[in-house]
């Protein structure tokens, strides 16, 4: 099969829910139980004081914050290679001043502890630095992804309400300095527009430099980033995660895939996706002394290359970029010899493409199960080949603890498929600002309803079996069909749209469109240039389009999806398969 296409969208991982209601003071609405409210950001859920701090007496949270997290590695590892972006290189240290000298432009500029910036940023070596001196700051990354457009942006922006929009002048063939003069004539908070490259009229993020100053140490328990979620059908949520929380997530992680100063990670997805920056990711390489290089593309055209010149040992992928590595190292002569661990996650690996990538990249395979919200899988690296073929991995800590749940949220017997319930010491317990949604999906005692149905087998680790959440994996990237839904309700001519998934062999997933016309029908490249001219991000485009007279429905009006999929199912058995990529 010829995997075409996938390098490409195979940037951006994740969305949901509109912003709803105000920014209220949780901690009054709920002080009559035992959770501790942020105070500092408000809007935020913060974990019980017993279990805070529990977490903190068993060393779990270590009271560090993520700024100074990175003086102290400049003081353990010196001058040992931090990071590589093309054919620049930085050491522990210069990556150290550097964060400093950013952070004292940035303050400069009037940012300021609790200020929320957006930042969309592909893998440009600034964007560490710069994580960096607004964690120093005390001041919060919203992150972006690089695909992320209008619909997404405007959105992020509005809901935490930032002062700046941290930009490159184009990427991927995108000018994003269209995106930012259109947030800023649309969301009021926006004041300062950075740009790596050509500013045009906004400030140059080079201009961004100062002589280095200290900053009072933010509090290690409040936020220090916010990370979007595929969770919810709709818009983006934003998910908050803390200094105490985060180091946990990456140091917990690097543990489990055994890193130390050998290490070298190339950042082939998107460094802003929770997988690459912290499970281990880049800050768990470099918590580790190890090196991380940047890839500018997951495609093995920029890869390969960086793999062999860099002596890369370990990265992360999705699997459909797994199946494109596979078939490309089978074509070209490439040496990927120092590559000793692959992570693929994002979606489920099939247990034949598993057993392939250690036969044909030569390397060891890790299966991920994570997501931003918290909770990461992983199978472990003395794993026996069964489990790593057949598993998506086991929790990364002892303190994580999950349930399985039937639909009345009983547990399911032993070996059983249910919902996966979480909470732990790095899984937040609620969304920044959605009072409502918390209280569906987390439950009354703090746990964290995944929408992934697992079951567990005997040794601890899970199998995915599917989900009941309405987001469709296409590869890794999570498309929310009512977000896809409602845009498409604005076409002229449709009257109604429903967004299903597709079994497909390489992506898992595809996305097809059902929709019922009035008048005239639109043609599949008709739908797409409407949504992407309403800044709809590319990986949430439909890959087909189906028509219909009119939808299956429940007596109480709701669209029956799994009739759709079959009637789809049935049509396409009919017809050979024929997808907006042509494959
Ligand atoms: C099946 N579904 C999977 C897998 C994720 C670390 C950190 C974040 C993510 C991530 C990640 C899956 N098999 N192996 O993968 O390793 C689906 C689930 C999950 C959702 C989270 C990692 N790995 N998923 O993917 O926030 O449905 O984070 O709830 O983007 O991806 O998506 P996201």
């Amino acid at each position: 099969m010829a995997p075409r296409n996938v390098a490409a969208n195979a940037s951006g991982l994740l969305s949901t829910e509109l912003a709803s209601g105000p920014d209220i003071p949780y901690y009054r609405l709920k002080s009559r139980i035992s959770v501790r409210w942020w105070v500092v950001l408000t809007g935020c859920v913060g974990w019980p004081d017993e279990l805070a701090a529990r977490y903190r007496d068993l060393g779990y949270w270590r009271s560090e914050t993520l700024g100074d997290l990175l003086h102290e590695w400049a003081e353990l590892y010196g001058d040992a290679i931090a990071l590589v972006a093309g054919p620049k290189r930085w050491s522990y240290r210069q990556l150290d001043e550097w964060a400093d000298r950013l952070a004292s432009g940035l303050h400069r500029r009037g940012i300021r502890s609790r200020d929320r910036l957006l930042v969309q940023l592909p893998n440009l070596a600034e964007f560490l630095p710069l994580c960096f001196a607004l964690f120093r700051i005390g001041a919060i990354p919203v992150l972006a992804l690089p695909p992320h457009r209008e619909s997404e942006i405007l959105h992020l922006a509005g809901l935490a309400e930032v002062v700046a929009y941290v930009l490159p002048d184009r990427h991927a063939g995108f000018d994003h300095r269209d995106l930012a003069r259109r947030a800023r004539s649309q969301i009021p908070s926006i004041r300062e527009v950075f740009v790596i490259g050509d500013p045009a009229e906004f400030t140059a993020f080079a201009d961004l430099d100062d002589d280095p100053v200290r900053f009072p140490t933010p509090d290690p328990a409040d936020v220090a980033l916010l990370l979007p979620s595929g969770r919810t059908t709709n818009l983006p949520k934003l998910i908050p995660r803390t200094h105490d929380d985060y180091a946990y997530n990456f140091r917990a992680s690097a543990v489990v895939c055994g890193l130390n100063p050998a290490s070298r990670y190339l950042v082939a997805l998107p460094i802003a996706h929770q997988f690459t920056l912290a499970c281990p990711g880049a800050l768990g390489t470099l918590h580790a002394g190890g090196t991380v290089v940047m890839a500018p593309s997951p495609s093995p055209d920029d890869t390969f290359p960086l793999i062999e010149s860099e002596r890369i040992t370990i990265t992360a992928l999705v699997p459909p970029l797994a199946h494109l590595w596979m078939d490309m190292a089978e074509l070209v002569d490439a040496d990927l010899s120092s590559l000793s661990l692959l992570q693929v996650g994002g979606a489920k690996l099939e247990r034949e493409a598993a057993c392939r990538v250690r036969a044909v990249l030569r390397c060891g395979l890790q299966q991920a199960f994570g997501m931003s919200e918290g909770l990461v899988n992983l199978t472990r690296l003395e794993d026996p080949d069964d489990v790593i073929n057949d598993t998506q991995g086991r929790p990364i800590s002892d303190a994580d603890e999950i349930r399985i749940v039937d639909a009345a949220d009983h547990d399911v017997a032993e070996g059983q498929t249910g919902e996966l319930l979480t909470r732990g010491p790095y899984t937040v317990r609620g969304y920044y600002r959605q009072k409502e949604y918390n209280d569906c999906v987390f439950t009354d005692n703090g746990y964290y309803r995944t929408g992934d149905l697992v079951r567990q087998l005997p040794g601890g680790h899970l199998v995915v079996e599917g989900r009941v959440k309405d987001v469709i994996n296409r590869g890794g990237e999570k498309v929310p069909v009512v977000e896809v839904e409602n845009h498409l309700l604005h076409y002229p001519s449709v009257d109604e749209a429903a967004v299903i998934g597709l079994p497909d062999t390489l992506m898992g997933e595809r996305t097809c469109a059902c929709v019922v016309f009035r008048g005239d029908a639109a043609t599949l490249p008709e739908l797409i240039a409407f949504l992407r001219k309403r800044g709809v991000a590319a990986f949430k485009l439909p890959d087909r389009l189906e028509l219909f007279d009119s939808f299956p429905r429940t007596e109480l009006g709701r669209i029956r999806r799994e009739r759709l999929a079959d009637e789809v199912a049935h049509r396409i058995r009919g017809r050979p398969q024929q997808f907006a990529d042509g494959a």
